[in-house]
């Protein structure tokens, strides 16, 4: 049944193979980086901390299933012999539905909002995201539901996915002001690196779609990009997070301050 684009190279194999595993040692070692320094921080931002590592360690169950999974289903690709029915792309889907939702809770955490102000945005962030990540996955999957089409699924994912940019963007952008000016440089860092890696969800969700059947290109298309976006949008994040903690932290404390920085 397999055609001749139905059958990784050997190239094509290798580089999933790497990105995967780039992947899987990512979350691992920023996972253990953040546990580890969790102390480096004003108990009152050691949950946001702790939630960035959290996000990741789910990660790392899911890439080491997703490694592990590749290798079962295309482990003969060497000798022309693929099985890609056998790829669950349901392993990033369930990643996502954990981690995002938890991503909102860590960029809401370490502001350190006033309670009230917390629960009403993430009141409104989480049902969204997870709204956005079933949504997306049908499409993603090529399940039949009514026969929809893989594109309409995207785009009923993007709905959710617009309203939260909105509330990241217009409501959390209010209560910048009661924050100081390093802060505010650090989080307006943390909102352009997720629109830049959000952004890269649904564009490899477009490069993927076309054919019904499995295309090896669009297959690698889309693993190299969510893997890569996973990496910005989990570490790099998680990262600037706990920089912004430590920050925060000096600004709150001289004692502190003396003992972590110099000057
Ligand atoms: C989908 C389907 C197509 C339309 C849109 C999508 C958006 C996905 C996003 C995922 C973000 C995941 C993150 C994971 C990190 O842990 C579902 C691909 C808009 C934005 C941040």
């Amino acid at each position: 049944m397999n055609t001749l684009s139905a059958t990784l190279s050997n190239g094509q194999f290798t580089l999933v193979y790497n990105i995967l595993s780039l992947g899987l040692a990512s979350m691992l070692f920023t996972s253990i980086f953040l546990f580890v320094g969790r102390d480096r921080v004003l108990p009152r931002y050691r949950m946001a901390v702790m939630v960035s590592g959290t996000v990741t360690a789910i990660a790392t169950y899911h890439y080491f299933r997703m490694f592990d999974n590749f290798n079962h289903a295309f482990a003969g690709t060497a000798a022309g012999l693929n099985n890609p029915d056998a790829y669950n792309v349901g392993y990033r889907y369930v990643d996502w539905l954990l981690t995002v939702p938890l991503l909102l809770v860590e960029l809401v955490a370490v502001l350190a909002l006033a309670r009230a102000a917390q629960s009403s945005i993430l009141n409104r962030l989480v049902p969204a995201a997870a709204a956005m990540i079933i949504l997306g996955y049908p499409g993603d999957a090529k399940l039949d539901i009514f026969g929809i089409a893989p594109s309409v699924w995207g785009l009923l994912s993007t709905i959710p996915f617009l309203y939260i940019l909105y509330v990241l963007f217009i409501e959390l952008g209010k209560s910048l002001s009661k924050q100081s000016e390093a802060v505010v440089k650090k989080v307006k860092l943390l909102r352009l690196l997720l629109i830049a890696t959000w952004g890269v969800y649904p564009i490899t969700f477009i490069l993927a779609m076309g054919s019904t059947g499995f295309d090896a290109s669009r297959f690698v298309a889309r693993e190299v990009g969510y893997s890569i976006a996973d990496i910005l949008a989990k570490c790099l994040f998680g990262l600037i997070i706990f920089s912004i903690a430590r920050i925060k932290s000096a600004e709150e404390s001289a004692e502190f301050a003396k003992s972590e920085f110099k000057d």
